[in-house]
């Protein structure tokens, strides 16, 4: 495989996609010397029909707001490879979503899901449209319209959609009753459902569950534990919120979350209530961490990047390239020994490296955040048996995957000198299934 050679064809045929060639990139410079190893995958043309989705939905979504004023936002779902389940991920509503972000989260999402040992292929979606100031009424009608075009594409067996930025458990359920109305039946079509119409326990929690998991993992791999380390969390919505919980139930102390405003240092510890607060914050839809500092008397750092506090593990959990080379020197010079991402490539290459040349704990988003997934994986199993697990039973289900998708990077990411590339490891397991099952299955 000639990495460079692949790259630059690709830049050719999608100039300016800039996070979907990152993570080709990526993927491909971690899987060569595995592909160049077994003929069989370009004898099959794996690469080729791999990067590339297998068809995108571009629709638009026309919409009216409160004042009956009509707007038009574009929207799209990325069907990227069903060769191991039917497609799976989230729908994002961002003003900043475009076809390269999705393009690369749904590719992103091929490896993440077969790292979770579920039958899932890999697939997202979203829109443009900016939830920030919206009305209950407006989101509503937005999500109707949207689901109006998308739901001919999907199905329990076919494609899966679930939340992501911007989408939570609202959305979904505006949304889920538009495909409930128009595809006359009631099936697990979307998980992160409410509970009472098919949802999973622990859904909400599971992606910040699922990342504290992961690093307590790696931690146990240097003899470390949770319990009394500081960390930092970027965002305050549904994954941060999640791994707050969890870091603290394990005995650490969370001292700093942050928005696209700044962020909040609580050297009290961010606990019991102040967790609950940052639900509250996310609903307001105005995406401000500001008032938490009014509410409990703690520090804002109005424009400041949380990743100058200094911390034993810092928690990635707001978007794409949140996390540069400079914070990552910041963070090392302060002595931070993990790095595990809750957002979906949360750092950029350059940090990656930093933290791969200063043979720190860093896990990458396809494996780090793959809980949320997972459990999702884990709600389509419950909804295809027609009945619900307990708490326990899902959180202890989550608990497992988290430890095989760790065992799996172990595997194929340990180095000569015993140090741990999960960048590495993630990548060649995630990609490992997804091949072998596009060999088994021919050319189609
Ligand atoms: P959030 O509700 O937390 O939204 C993330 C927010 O990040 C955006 O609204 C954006 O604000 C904000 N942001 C941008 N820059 C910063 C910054 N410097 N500090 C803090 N926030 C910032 O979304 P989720 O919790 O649902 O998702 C967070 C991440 O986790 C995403 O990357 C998502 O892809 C990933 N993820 C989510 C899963 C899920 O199940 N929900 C599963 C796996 C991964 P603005 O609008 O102003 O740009
Ligand atoms: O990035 C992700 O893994 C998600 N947003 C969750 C996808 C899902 O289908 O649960």
């Amino acid at each position: 495989m000639n990495v460079e050679k692949i790259m630059s064809d690709l830049e050719k045929k999608h100039p300016g996609e800039v996070e979907y060639l990152q993570a080709v990139r990526e993927v491909l410079e971690s899987i060569e010397d595995v592909y160049n190893e077994n003929p069989q995958y370009e004898a099959n043309g794996i690469i080729e029909r791999i990067i590339e989705p297998d068809r995108i939905l571009t629709f638009k979504v026309p919409w009216v707001d409160d004042k009956g004023k009509v707007h038009v936002n574009l929207a799209w779902r990325v069907q990227y490879n069903n060769a191991i389940g039917p497609y799976k991920g989230g729908i994002r509503f961002h003003p900043s979503v475009n076809l390269s972000i999705l393009k690369f989260l749904g590719f992103e999402q091929i490896f993440k899901n077969s790292l979770t040992t579920l039958p899932m292929g890999g697939g997202k979606g979203g829109s443009d449209f900016d939830p920030k100031g919206k009305s209950e009424k407006e989101i509503m009608r937005f999500c109707q319209a949207f689901m109006w075009e998308l739901w001919r594409m999907i199905g329990p067996d076919t494609d899966v959609p679930a939340g992501d930025i911007g989408v939570g458990a609202k959305e979904i359920g505006y949304k889920y009753g538009m495909y409930r109305k128009l595809a006359q039946e009631n099936t697990g079509v979307y998980t992160g459902k409410s509970r009472n119409w098919g949802g999973s326990l622990i859904r909400p929690e599971a992606t910040g569950f699922g990342n504290v998991y992961f690093a307590q993992e790696m931690l146990m791999t240097k003899g470390e534990t949770f319990k009394g380390k500081t960390v930092i969390i970027s965002g305050f919505g549904n994954v941060s919120w999640g791994a707050a919980l969890k870091a603290t139930e394990l005995g650490a102390k969370v001292v700093a979350i942050s928005g696209p405003d700044g962020y909040v240092y609580d050297k009290e510890g961010i606990s019991g209530r102040k967790i609950d607060y940052m639900k509250d914050l996310r609903a307001t839809n105005e995406d401000i961490v500001k008032p938490y500092s009014y509410e409990f008397g703690a520090e804002f750092h109005e424009g400041k990047r949380v990743w100058e506090v200094k911390c034993d593990i810092a928690l990635p959990c707001a978007i794409q390239n949140e996390l540069n080379e400079d914070d990552a020197k910041i963070l090392v010079e302060n002595g931070c020994i993990c790095v595990s991402e809750g957002s979906n490539m949360g750092c950029t290459p350059e940090a990656i490296e930093v933290f791969l040349n200063n043979k720190i704990l860093f896990g990458p988003g396809k494996a780090s955040n793959a809980g949320g997934v997972a459990t999702s994986g884990l709600e389509m199993s419950q909804n295809a048996m027609k009945l619900s697990w307990t708490r326990e039973e899902v959180n202890e289900k989550l608990h497992q995957i988290m430890k095989s998708i760790h065992e799996a990077c172990l595997k194929h990411g340990t180095e000569s000198d015993g140090y741990i590339n999960y960048v590495k490891g993630a990548n060649i397991a995630g990609f490992l299934k997804v091949a072998d099952a596009m060999v088994e299955q021919g050319v189609v």
